[in-house]
């Protein structure tokens, strides 16, 4: 395995790495300096590097806030320098990030920017920095000078948490991992036919009832308020936003079994536990049903601070196609009417009357099938943005190949790492669209999926790919956003995952020969 040095995943968009230059060294008198202005970050980074090492790494606070002058550096250092004129010019999320025999400096607009700044430091560093007990090593970071920007602003994944339940805990350790690769979002599948996930507090039996229920029926389990509340704070703190969605009309069997009024004879639903697809609906025309929507629409957006509410809409197929054209209508206006910007499944484009700006989220394939193009290009005529989720290549619950102990192949077969890498988000819907096209999200579903191993298995290191797609400039002549260059940062990342304590799936295997 050939050692490459420097390297980082998702590429930055320029890395220089000078021959010969004398790396940078922490030692146990290094420090950081940074403003209160970006406390979250100095303190983040302070904790990610005080565990392995040992040392104190105190946090210096310049007594007057502002920029921080050339020369505070000193050989051991770490500079954190938030510039909100961006002299560098790296936008809102962009930074650099310098280090050197006379220390580590990282300059960005925002904290962020600081942020995604810490995460490449983080890679520079021995693989033992991911470890959580001190280890005695040279750390040490190979000189070069980096500047860093996002190629688009929504870089998501998404976990289903319907189909089986993950805790809080859990999902926190997911986020702690996400962050390593500037991901920016997570999508939250909060309800489905197996299983409600959040509780409203309005309609207790949602998760009295619909949250004890899972695939295979296990015990299931629900986010209280204040686990929902500890997600979104853990999500906050590493620049992620979540999107909860609550998928309507189908994909509702929890709540049909919840709350009897929701049927259209007034009987509660059995209960389900297996993974079929497109047999529940909701009355989208009762009175019932709208009451219940806007008591969940307005409980979740009141807990969440971002901008984004996705209310699904997805294989609805139990579900009159009139009354579903009307109900998505209905449904998109429900969620802007409590401030949140709706997204919803690529199905939901059939309606021409979507609330302005909805975004819609694409999960056909590379190569559109059937209608699905159309329903998708429908987003972006009415005013809003898509999100690429082609399935056949970004859908992590596939299984890698045949051998896959777990993930399903319903999308085109198997997909290998390599697939997930090689395709180009521009070049799945025409013209129009893909310029509307704000990032890429890659969803776990987890029909097959029962554990936090189960959760690392199909996500790593299929996720890398993902992420270097949304956060590297696309492949050009001289660029190193190739396959062959991924592959071998991939390689050289194996020590990494394995102190983090991840088992990816798919040991990447190219023969350096
Ligand atoms: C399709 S993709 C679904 C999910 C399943 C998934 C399994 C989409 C919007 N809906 O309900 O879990 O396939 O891969």
């Amino acid at each position: 395995m050939r050692l490459a040095t420097g390297a980082i995943i998702p590429l930055p968009t320029e890395q220089l790495l000078p021959v010969g230059a004398e790396p940078f060294v922490l030692t146990q008198a290094s420090r950081i300096f940074a403003t209160d202005a970006v406390a979250s970050v100095s303190t983040y980074l302070a904790n990610i590097l005080r565990t392995p090492t040992g040392f104190p790494l105190p946090i210096i606070t310049p007594l007057e806030a502002g920029p921080i002058e050339e020369g505070t550096d000193g050989g051991h250092d770490i500079v954190l320098h938030l510039d909100l004129d961006d002299v560098a010019g790296v936008g809102a999320e962009g930074y650099t990030l310098e280090t050197s025999f006379s220390g580590v400096r990282i300059t960005a607009a925002t904290p962020a920017g600081l942020f995604y700044g810490v995460q490449s430091l983080r890679q520079l560093f021995p693989a033992e920095v991911e470890q959580r007990s001190v280890r005695s090593v040279a750390w040490e970071t190979v000189a070069t000078s980096i500047v860093d920007r996002p190629r688009f602003r929504y870089r998501g994944a998404m976990l289903d948490v319907a189909r089986h339940f993950f805790n809080a805990d859990v999902v926190c350790g997911f986020l702690d991992d996400l962050a390593l690769f500037k991901i920016n979002t997570l999508h939250l599948h909060l309800t489905d036919d197996q299983g409600w996930r959040i509780a409203i507090e309005s309609r207790p039996e949602l998760t009295a009832v619909g949250g004890a229920t899972e695939v295979d029926g296990g015990a299931g389990g629900f986010y209280t308020r204040e686990d929902f509340a500890r997600i979104v704070e853990h999500a906050a703190a590493r620049f992620v936003t979540i999107v909860p969605e609550i998928d309507i009309p189908g994909h509702t069997n929890a709540a049909l079994s919840a709350i009897p009024d929701l049927n259209p004879g007034g009987l509660a639903a059995p209960p389900y536990t297996g993974t079929e697809v497109g047999f529940s609906t909701l009355d989208t025309i009762s009175d019932a049903t709208w009451a219940f929507l806007e008591d969940v629409v307005r409980e979740v957006a009141e807990q969440t601070p971002g901008p984004w509410l996705h209310f699904g809409g997805d294989e609805s197929h139990a579900t009159n196609a009139d009354d579903y054209r009307e109900f998505v209508s209905r449904a998109s206006r429900l969620v802007a009417s409590h401030g949140k910007v709706p997204i919803a499944w690529h199905e939901a484009g059939i309606s021409t009357d979507l609330a302005p700006g909805t975004i819609g989220q694409y999960w056909s394939y590379r190569v559109p099938q059937t209608d699905t193009a159309e329903r998708t290009l429908s987003f972006v005529e009415q005013g809003g943005s898509l999100i690429l989720s082609p399935a056949d290549v970004a859908y992590l619950d596939m299984a890698y190949d045949e051998s896959s102990p777990i993930g399903l192949s319903w999308a085109d077969g198997s997909t290998s790492v390599q697939e997930s890498y090689e395709w180009e988000p521009t070049e799945i819907l025409p013209g129009q669209a893909s310029s509307a096209v704000i990032g890429i999200e890659g969803p776990l579903w987890t029909e097959t999926v029962r554990s936090r191993a189960d959760i690392d298995y199909l996500v790593f290191p299929r996720l890398l790919a993902l992420a270097e797609i949304a956060w590297s400039a696309p492949p050009s002549e001289s660029s190193l956003r190739t396959w062959t260059d991924f592959s071998r940062r991939l390689d050289a990342f194996g020590p990494r995952f394995q102190a983090l304590g991840i088992t990816p799936g798919s040991p990447n295997s190219v023969d350096e020969a």
